[in-house]
């Protein structure tokens, strides 16, 4: 039996040398009032406590995981396939190909368990927590309100941007 919380999104990541760029998740997360809590966990070092948070998330109460791991990026997957919830995947910048071994890994399952893919690095940490609370809009009104302000505020800061005179 799992005890219910009130953490709405857990951002899971292979290593802690992941949390500099999954922050960026937590911040927006954070400033959109989604509680959420940030745990290592490794699909290869540590599987069992892996597949265990997976298998007791919906009945905490989580709504969405958002899974990063870099190199032969598997968390994604492995934590998709113990739990219905959706699972965002975001693959870490690695020391080999730049992410790209990460993208790969995480983007191509197989049909039938899914893990919507973000981009690499700190564009996909902040992009997986702001389609987290897309996919959480929908059944949340107050949420879907501070989601459209925050939008609306991004929009209004590009259109204000005053560029330098050339040279
Ligand atoms: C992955 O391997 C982690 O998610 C991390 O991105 C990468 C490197 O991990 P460390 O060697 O820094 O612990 O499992």
């Amino acid at each position: 039996m799992t005890e219910s919380t009130n953490i709405q999104v857990g951002i899971l990541m292979g290593s802690e040398s992941d949390w500099p760029t999954m922050q960026h998740a937590a911040l927006i997360l954070d400033e959109l009032g989604v509680a959420n809590e940030a745990r290592v966990l490794s699909a290869h070092r540590s599987p069992h406590a892996a597949a265990e948070y997976a298998e007791s998330a919906a009945g905490r109460g989580l709504q969405v995981i958002i899974c990063a791991a870099g190199g032969a990026a598997h968390l994604g997957g492995v934590i998709a396939a113990h739990t219905h919830l959706p699972v965002l995947g975001v693959p870490m910048k690695g020391w080999s190909t730049d992410g790209l071994d990460a993208l790969l890994s995480t983007v191509q399952m197989p049909s039938g368990i899914p893990v919507g893919t973000l981009a690499i690095g700190k564009a996909g940490a902040r992009n997986a927590a702001l389609l987290a609370v897309s996919i959480m809009s929908l059944s949340n009104e107050d949420l879907r309100g501070r989601y459209l302000a925050y939008r609306e505020a991004q929009t209004r800061s590009v259109l204000e941007t005053e560029l330098p005179p050339a040279g």
